[in-house]
């Protein structure tokens, strides 16, 4: 798969893709990234990518012409399996399921806004799909990018180590059933600093065990994240 990203940035990408399970798939050939500048597509001395908002109003706003001319450039012919992205704090939610929807595509382009925002142009005749990871305030789209990336080249046969199993799986799905977080691990001491691992997952009774983790799971979810459990 691979995953375009345009940013005025570039260098901002170098360390997030640098370790773990992304440098992994890359050096697998199972994922390619490249980072393409936006300012490549601009024509003028300043190479200028942004500018004042029409209306007035704070901030700047990043201009059509070169994100056009830069997708255009990238992908000379759109057709299927081809998915334009736009990294937007006015986006729908990004969660598990528009995760495991996306790695069925051949290639994604995740454009990043910056400024007060992108010319609504972008959003509706470019864009595919206009995406936030959050209700929150961000600088900009590119940390969303590295989110997004992340967690679709993970779900990728032979990404985790997993065949093809992951895309299946749901944020929720922890083998306890009914969509409640992951329950809690311990490891080695047992004992650390008079805090004690249960004891129940060190008896080898795996029955108890696995009704130990399904109340922990459930008292976890209860107390951080009551709207999980409808
Ligand atoms: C006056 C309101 N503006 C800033 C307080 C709105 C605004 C503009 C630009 C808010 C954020 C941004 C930059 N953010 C992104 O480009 C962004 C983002 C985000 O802010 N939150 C969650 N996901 C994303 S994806 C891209």
């Amino acid at each position: 798969m691979i995953f375009h990203v345009l940013t005025i940035f570039p260098e901002f990408f170098a360390v997030p893709f640098a370790h773990g399970v992304v440098k992994r798939a890359q050096d697998a050939g199972l994922i390619e990234i490249r980072i393409h500048n936006l300012r490549d597509w601009t024509s003028d001395r300043h190479r200028t990518v942004d500018d004042r908002p029409f209306g007035g109003g704070e901030g700047m706003v990043l201009k059509p012409k070169p994100i056009f001319l830069a997708v255009e450039s990238i992908w000379p012919e759109r057709g299927p399996g081809r998915k334009v992205l736009l990294l937007s704090a006015q986006g729908r939610l990004f969660d598990q399921a528009m995760a495991n929807r996306l790695v069925g595509e051949a290639e994604l382009l995740l454009l990043c806004g910056r400024y007060e925002g992108v010319d609504e142009r972008v959003a509706e005749h470019l864009a595919d799909e206009e995406i936030s990871i959050g209700n929150y305030v961000l600088s900009g789209g590119e940390l969303a990018a590295a989110v997004v990336i992340d967690a679709v080249a993970r779900l990728l046969p032979g990404v985790l180590g997993n065949d093809s199993s992951a895309a299946f799986e749901s944020f929720q799905d922890t083998g306890h059933g009914e969509g409640l977080l992951d329950c809690p691990h311990w490891t080695r001491p047992a004992d650390f600093r008079g805090w004690k691992a249960p004891e129940v997952l060190l008896n080898g009774n795996h029955e108890e065990i696995r009704q130990f983790r399904k109340r922990a799971a459930r008292e976890k979810t209860a107390r951080l994240r009551p709207d999980l459990l409808r």
